[in-house]
């Protein structure tokens, strides 16, 4: 396996802590993830779907009180508490270990030990990190398997380096009391007790790829993004990168996998998916900003799912996928949720394994948070540089969230540090990706509000400092929502492949192609700048027109809330912010 010493002395502490029955190191190979595969469908902790119409496919359910990422605890665990910020909780190190050591003591008896070694970001990529995690749970090694690159290469790789990012799960007794996801920026290290749920659990994603990789970033010089990335193919042959931040559940799989518009696709359009949740993003040689995906599968939210919202998505889902927390067909032991289709299983399983009729039951039968892990390589339009591991070039940055008003449909900013502006001012109404109250407006800078692994005023200076080392080359700033509403409620905007239209916007502004009307916020098209033809039925010309608009009063309360979440960040707040708020004060007087 390994000779490197740092690993095999921390497994031996670990080992000591946690008094596993025996030790399975995972190679990575198909025929040992088929054992794990069938001792888990043995003791009931994954379920085998049928085979004919799922192949490799299974579903899982997570304990009833676990079932989604839980932000009140989940702590920064840096020597000085300024370092945390005054966005996320912090613990002191040592009685963040001391705590954690006393869940963990023998919490691997009567279990074994799994030892993950893997790779974010294409096995040996000079943008790609290594990780190893410890875990109790067959669940998690299967699901690492998919979302990352797992097995011997990574070792080869690792060689006796010391640098990599520690990973102690135990899922002890899932006790909600005791659930704590600690990161120990200064020591690379993350431990999780008492969760069985993905963005708790499974390490390499949110706590090694943004809140960790988000410190090493800003010490190396690069970023580490809550961020989908695709590629815009045009009728030339010509693709143009672009990356996204949406908070969770705000559409960033639906967009990264986008099917273009009937038009657009007979035009000679194509949308390439590079990424769907994490982008890692550098300078390249030539100046400009490169992107890789760390990830290796997608870890979707299944609700709402559908051959026309994302046939791309779904598609992915037909082989190799664990299912959790969703409806189980009884009838073709197949799986099933809320808006797959208008065919509810009636013989079936709710989330919570309880009998549930689809045709008669009021209650919901997935949970909204309920997820599919599918493989990358399923999606049919992956992107021919998923695997490369040089990056792909980044034209354009988008911003976006969920907002029944105020945010028009798109709006450009004007330059690197207003754009900045655009993103530490993001708002979006909360989901049911984390646990608590749904549909709430929250400020959520760049969609990383529960991933920034430091001092959330410094992270703002490290986006100001990132456009002084990219200068002119800097990708340009844009704001999407797609989510406001009319009076009652119903989305305004159809949504889904139709946001190729703004993309097409985008990207003409991108090449300086479109017109904009310059507003207090920045650059707005005009209506008749966005192509609508063949949405008559969906939507008219004035309601685009009206989505568009910026109203003036709206912003005079947005910049109020503006500036009251910037009293948060004190004298860490950069100077380019502030001059930023006051010219929008100044604007929309
Ligand atoms: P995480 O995996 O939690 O980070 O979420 P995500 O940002 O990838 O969100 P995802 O694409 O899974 O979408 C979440 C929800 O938003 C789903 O229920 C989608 O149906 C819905 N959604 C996505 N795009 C659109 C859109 O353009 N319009 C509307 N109205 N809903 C959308
Ligand atoms: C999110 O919540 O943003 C997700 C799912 O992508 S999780 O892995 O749980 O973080
Ligand atoms: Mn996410």
């Amino acid at each position: 396996m390994t000779n490197n010493k740092t690993v095999l002395n921390w497994i031996e502490e670990m080992k000591a802590l946690v008094s596993p029955d025996q030790i399975v190191w995972i190679d990575g190979s198909e025929q040992q993830l088929e054992q794990l595969r069938a001792e888990a469908c043995s003791t009931g902790e994954l379920i085998q779907l049928n085979q004919e119409k799922l192949p490799g496919c299974y579903l899982h359910r997570t304990a009833v009180n676990d079932v989604a990422r839980v932000e009140d605890r989940t702590f920064i665990c840096s020597r000085n508490e300024e370092d945390a910020g005054p966005t996320n909780n912090w613990m002191e190190p040592k009685k963040a270990y001391d705590m954690l050591y006393d869940i963990a003591k023998d919490s691997y008896k009567g279990r074994t030990m799994y030892v993950i070694p893997y790779s974010m970001g294409p096995v040996g990529s000079p943008l790609a990190k290594i990780g190893v995690e410890l875990t109790d749970s067959i669940y998690v090694v299967l699901n690492m398997a998919i979302m990352t690159r797992v097995g011997q290469a990574v070792w080869d790789v690792l060689g006796d380096n010391p640098e990599w990012v520690r990973g102690l799960h135990c899922k002890c007794q899932i006790d909600q009391e005791k659930r704590y996801i600690c990161h120990f920026p200064e020591d690379n290290t993350i431990i999780s007790v008492n969760s069985g749920y993905g963005g708790n659990v499974l390490l390499g994603k949110k706590c090694f790829a943004l809140r960790i990789a988000s410190n090493l970033g800003r010490e190396q010089g690069w970023m580490a993004e809550h961020m989908l990335i695709l590629g815009i193919e045009n009728p030339e042959g010509k693709v143009t990168y672009v990356t996204a931040a949406f908070p969770s559940a705000c559409g960033k799989t639906n967009l990264a996998m986008l099917i273009p518009p009937e038009g657009y696709r007979n035009k000679g359009y194509k949308i390439w998916t590079v990424g769907d949740d994490i982008a890692w993003m550098r300078p390249g040689e030539d100046g400009r900003l490169y992107a890789i995906n760390p990830e290796n599968g997608f870890f979707g939210v299944a609700p709402g799912t559908n051959a026309k919202s994302n046939f791309n998505a779904l598609e992915s889902t037909k082989k190799g996928t664990i299912f959790t927390n969703v409806v189980h067909n009884l009838d073709d032991n197949t799986v099933w949720w809320e808006g797959l289709d208008k065919n509810p299983p009636k013989n079936a399983l709710n989330w919570k394994g309880q009998p549930w009729d689809g045709t008669t039951s009021e209650e919901k039968g997935a949970h909204p948070n309920s997820r599919f892990t599918a493989p990358a390589e399923n999606c049919p339009c992956i992107s021919p540089e998923f695997d490369k591991g040089e990056g792909v070039p980044i034209s354009a940055i988008i911003f976006g969230g969920r907002r029944a008003q105020t945010t028009p449909l798109v709006y450009q900013s004007r330059d690197w540090d207003n754009g900045v502006f655009v993103g530490s001012i993001m708002a979006s109404e909360t989901t049911a990706a984390a646990a608590g109250a749904v549909g709430v407006v929250r400020r959520d800078p760049m969609a990383m509000l529960p991933f920034c692994g430091y001092h959330m005023g410094d992270y703002f200076d490290h986006w100001i400092e990132m456009g002084k080392i990219l200068g002119d080359k800097a990708p340009k700033i844009f704001n999407v929502n797609w989510f406001r509403l009319d009076d009652e409620g119903h989305f305004l905007w159809p949504g889904f492949g139709d946001n190729m239209r703004v993309l097409d916007w985008i990207i003409a502004r991108v090449e300086g192609k479109a017109d904009a009307v310059e507003t207090p916020i920045g650059f707005v098209p005009q209506a008749e700048d966005i192509d609508i033809a063949g949405l008559e039925d969906e939507i008219s010309f004035e309601t685009l027109r009206s989505i568009l608009q910026v109203d003036k009063a709206q912003w005079v309360k947005e910049a109020e809330g503006i500036e009251e979440f910037y009293h948060k960040f004190g004298d860490k707040l950069p100077k380019e912010l502030h001059e930023e708020l006051d010219k929008l004060k100044e604007r929309v007087k």
